[in-house]
Parts: structure tokens; sequence; C-alpha cells
């Protein structure tokens, strides 16, 4: 089973779009595995956006990222990764498909709700940057077989 992170970012919470988020991964049939209300570390946001240090908004997204709380969540099922990344919509608003969170609720790159691993191995690494293994809970739900095939 896949694992993702998945951050309500500053601009998620602010705007009271935390329950919007999380219902529609609930109701996707995704299941939630670990969750936490924080501020972002100067030194966390940094090891999280590593790989976009150097580019012209990098700054402008670590003090983004650092602002205000963001909602941290662990979510998985089968293909988690992509089935997470499609509900959010494109990186860029504007090119996210209707339906989409960041359709539906963003306008501007550097404003675009969330944050979603974007590959199976990031996702894994990015659970273990932001949770210790005692927050992650392994749980079965009742509805489970009516929603992952095996
Ligand atoms: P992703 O969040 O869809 O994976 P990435 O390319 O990994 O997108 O970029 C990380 C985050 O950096 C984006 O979600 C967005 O908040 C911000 N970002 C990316 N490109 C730009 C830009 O051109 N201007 C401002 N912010 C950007
Ligand atoms: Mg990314």
């Amino acid at each position: 089973m896949e694992r993702t992170l998945v951050l309500v970012k500053p601009d998620g919470v602010q705007r009271g779009l935390i329950g919007e988020v999380i219902s529609r991964l609930e109701r996707r049939g995704l299941r939630m595995v670990a969750a936490k209300f924080m501020a972002v570390s100067q030194e966390l946001a940094e090891t999280h956006y590593a790989i976009h240090k150097g580019k012209p908004f990098y700054d402008g997204l670590i003090s983004y990222i650092t602002s205000a709380p963001v909602m941290a969540m662990v979510w998985e099922g089968p293909q988690a990764v992509a089935a997470v990344r499609q509900t959010m919509g494109a990186t860029k608003p504007v090119e996210a498909a209707p339906g989409t969170l960041r359709h539906d609720f963003a306008l501007e790159v550097g404003r675009n709700l969330t944050h979603a691993s974007d590959s199976v191995e990031n996702g894994a690494k990015e659970v273990e940057l932001w949770f210790k293994k005692s927050e992650l809970v392994e749980w079965k739900r009742e509805v489970d077989r009516w929603v992952f095939e095996k």
C-alpha cells in the first residue's frame, strides 16, 4: 500500500480549507495514517524543499511555508501518490483540471494550497522527514474491502 505526505499549506489553513482537503481525500477512499497541526521550522522547510534551492521562487516558497501553521498528514491506498496528486491538480492552479482542489480553490502557483509527494520514493522519504514512526497509525476500516480490491 503506497503512502504519501499531504500538507495543507498556510493559505489553505488560513482560508479554512483543511476540512475540504480532508473531505476530498476521505471520499476518494484513501485512508488517513497520521495528522498533525504544526508550525514549520526553517530547517524542516529547507530540507523538505531542498530540491528547489537556487530557483527564483525558493526564498518566497520557504517564507510561504513557514509563515503560518500547516496541517501535515499521511494518507495511504493503492496508487496513493498518483491519486492524491490528481485530486490536488497541477502545480499552477490555472492549469489544474476543473474539479481539482487547486482549480476549485486557488489562482496562483505561490498560493496553491497543498503539497503532495510526487513519487513513491519521495512519499516514503517525506513521511519519514515529517513524522516519527510512533505517529503513524496502522489500522483497518470496515469499509476497506469495498474500496480496495485486494
Ligand atoms: P508541486 O507542489 O506541485 O509538487 P513543485 O514544482 O514541487 O510543485 O514546487 C513546489 C512548490 O513551489 C509549489 O507547490 C509552489 O507552491 C511553489 N512554486 C513552484 N513553482 C513556482 C513559481 O514559479 N513561482 C512561485 N512558487 C512556485
Ligand atoms: Mg513537488
